[in-house]
């Protein structure tokens, strides 16, 4: 089974993840990961700590010559702000370490973590929970998800993320083939396809800023090549998109997620939103020559993959720190105080899609390894390619 976990706190020394269950002999090169890394740091609307951090990876396990070995693959990202918070976030006692560069906080963000995480853990320090809630981990998932992405490289399936609202600004992207929103996406500011709509999201963002509060938006996942028949039906907690849902509903911020059109095709009658069966044998090679010529259900009928590409949404709300704070009460003394400002982005919808991207390639490529196993990718693959053989004779 592929799985993975990370620690690391967002302003400790660094951030640590350990993915599992890969087979040895797939292509993973540290430039590849890092690549994906510094997509996550982009984006209009970031805030001051993206100009202190160059996020790089160092691979400390798993990885030989260029290649995986079917052990954990560990991965590491130093915070290059850990200098400036090393008394602050010290391991050792405040003896030892020296005094905090930063008082404790006391008055819990409305949105975030902190109250809940304070009260929960019996915190009074409320950096003890923020430090774990913040956005700052998913440069980790970033990292397994460029690995999980060298895997589905090699049999073909791409992803692509892209920023489709933002602050109630929508992007225009109908008639866009998946490569041309890709090629238009990667070098917008605010990975959006339409340049118009990128404009007046980058408006909306300076007007967010002006008025010290932060905006949220949609980003888009698709992912393409997929075969027929990753995920199952049978059971509850192996369906595709449970799990799918489930990995983009844990992005900080997501509250969210859309499979196809959903809550458009929710308002329609059955007819309309159902896609229908047509069959060529010289198409289709992923789906034994079945095709459809709409996509409602995103890719997915009854949590198994169609063969059609993936669309799946994300909902981020706005980012809950406000500079221009909001009431709080202060923990300690009770009072009614404004909630505190730790620095933050106005936007991270453009780094919300890369790391959807991110989220999307572990569980596709968890999946892949469920129905095709192998401990080295040349068992995977002749195990990939009989099935493709088996659909195209059934
Ligand atoms: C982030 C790092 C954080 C924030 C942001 C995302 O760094 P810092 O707190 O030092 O500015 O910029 O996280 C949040 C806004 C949040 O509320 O969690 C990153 O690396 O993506």
């Amino acid at each position: 089974m592929l799985r993975y976990l990370t620690a690391g706190e967002s302003h400790g020394p660094g951030l640590t993840a350990i993915l599992e269950g890969m087979p040895a002999g797939v292509p993973v090169t540290a430039a590849a990961i890092t690549r994906d890394l510094q997509r996550r740091m982009q984006g209009y609307g970031r805030g001051g700590r993206m100009r202190i951090e160059r996020d790089t990876v160092e691979i400390q396990a798993g990885v030989r010559h260029g290649k995986t070995l079917g052990s954990p693959i560990a991965l590491i990202i130093r915070n290059l702000d850990w200098e400036n918070w090393r008394r602050t976030m010290a391991a050792e006692s405040e003896g030892e370490a020296g005094p905090p560069e930063r008082p404790p906080v006391t008055r819990p963000r409305p949105g975030h973590a902190d109250l809940s995480g304070g009260l929960k853990f019996d915190q009074h320090d409320l950096r003890n929970v923020l430090e774990r809630a913040s956005a700052r981990e998913t440069a980790a998932r970033v990292a397994v998800g460029a690995v999980c992405k060298c895997l589905l490289q090699e049999f073909a399936i791409e992803i692509v993320g892209h920023v489709v609202n933002m602050g109630g600004v929508a992007a225009e992207t109908e008639g866009l083939n998946p490569v041309e929103i890709r090629e238009q996406c990667e070098p917008s500011p605010v990975r959006c396809a339409d340049p118009l709509a990128a404009r007046a999201m980058m408006a909306k963002v300076d007007d967010a800023q002006a008025k010290g509060t932060s905006l949220g938006g949609v980003f888009e996942v698709r992912v393409l090549n997929l075969p027929v028949g990753l995920g199952t039906h049978v059971h509850w907690d192996r369906r595709l998109d449970g799990r799918l849902a489930q990995a983009l509903m844990s992005i900080q911020s997501v509250k969210g997620v859309e499979i196809g059109p959903a809550f458009e095709a929710a308002r329609r009658f059955g007819a309309e939103v159902q896609d229908e069966i047509f069959y060529d044998p010289a198409r289709a090679e992923r789906s034994g020559g079945f095709y459809r010529t709409s996509n409602f259900a995103g890719g997915l009928e009854g949590g198994i993959t169609t063969g059609q590409p993936l669309v799946l949404r994300a909902a981020m709300k706005p980012i809950s720190t406000q500079v221009k704070p909001l009431t709080s009460v202060d923990v300690l003394s009770k009072e009614t105080r404004a909630a505190g400002v730790e620095r933050t982005d106005v936007a991270a919808v453009p780094a919300g899609a890369v790391v959807g991207e991110a989220v999307v390639a572990f569980e596709i490529a968890r999946a892949l390894r469920e129905k095709f196993g192998g401990d080295s990718l040349e068992e995977m693959r002749r195990n990939f390619n009989a099935y493709i053989e088996q659909i195209r004779r059934y």
